[in-house]
């Protein structure tokens, strides 16, 4: 059988969520599996750039990502216990992809950081509240376009504006983003992947 990446990036809905189940069943780690599907999103994203799929291929391949992520959450959610901080999340104003957001969600809570979520295309105040209504020491901001990386920047300053940005500590993520998007942004660092993000948290929540 093929593997789950090119499974997915194949768009082969069945066959990829008969491998992840197999691939539990085998006691694969899920957070390897979830890098393998994140592998074959790619590959999508790329066919989706050379117009080789189109729109529907990305919805289609985002609802498979959903349904092998149900299949994967309960084996990683069996030991979220005590609260080791709180970290405000979301993906900024102009970016719906939530995908990594929730991963990345997901395990947070898992290695015990309460999570406040904001959801998707969300302007600058609805982190700025969130964080001053919890004392959420961390957040981190979730953007897969380039556009994002303006509003980014925009939701760092208006916590600067609103006199928060020394006692917060704003981190960021997706796709696209590196250490040029860190300066851009003006945020604290950023995270490739869940286990970054993980770090991130026992560093600054
Ligand atoms: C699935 C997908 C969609 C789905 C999203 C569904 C959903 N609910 O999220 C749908 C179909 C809705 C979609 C829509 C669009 N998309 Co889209 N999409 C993708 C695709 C194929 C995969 C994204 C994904 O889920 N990856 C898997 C996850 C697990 O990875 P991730 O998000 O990077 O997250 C990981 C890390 O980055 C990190 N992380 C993420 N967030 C955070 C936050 C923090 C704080 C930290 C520390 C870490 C972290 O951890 C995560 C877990 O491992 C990408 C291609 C790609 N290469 O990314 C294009 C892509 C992002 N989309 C793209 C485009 C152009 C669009 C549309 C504009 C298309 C259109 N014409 O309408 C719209 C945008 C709508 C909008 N306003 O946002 C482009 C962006 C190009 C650009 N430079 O701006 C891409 C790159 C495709 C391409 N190559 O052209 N898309």
């Amino acid at each position: 059988m093929a593997d789950i990446a090119t499974l997915i990036a194949e768009i082969q809905e069945q066959e990829v969520l008969d491998a992840v189940r197999e691939a539990l069943e085998a006691g694969t780690e899920p957070v390897e599996l979830l890098e393998q599907l994140r592998g074959g999103m790619g590959v999508v994203g790329e066919r989706f750039e050379a117009k080789e799929y189109f729109l529907p291929d990305l919805i289609m391949s985002a609802e498979i990502f959903k349904e092998a992520v149900a299949l994967i959450e309960p084996r990683m959610t069996a030991d979220c216990s005590s609260s080791r901080g709180t970290v405000v999340i979301g993906t900024v104003k102009g970016d719906i992809h939530d995908i990594g957001k929730n991963i990345v969600a997901t395990m947070l809570r898992c290695n015990g950081f309460d999570v406040l979520d904001v959801g998707v295309d969300q302007p600058a105040a609805a982190f700025v509240d969130k964080a001053r209504e919890s004392g959420a020491k961390l957040v981190g901001l979730s953007g897969l376009l380039t556009v994002a990386f303006d509003s980014m920047k925009e939701t760092i300053e208006a916590f600067e504006a609103e006199g928060l940005r020394d006692s917060v500590k704003i981190v960021i993520g997706g796709g696209p983003v590196n250490e040029t998007v860190v300066k851009y942004t003006g945020a604290d660092g950023w995270g490739r992947d869940p286990a970054e993000a993980v770090r991130l948290a026992e560093q600054y929540a």
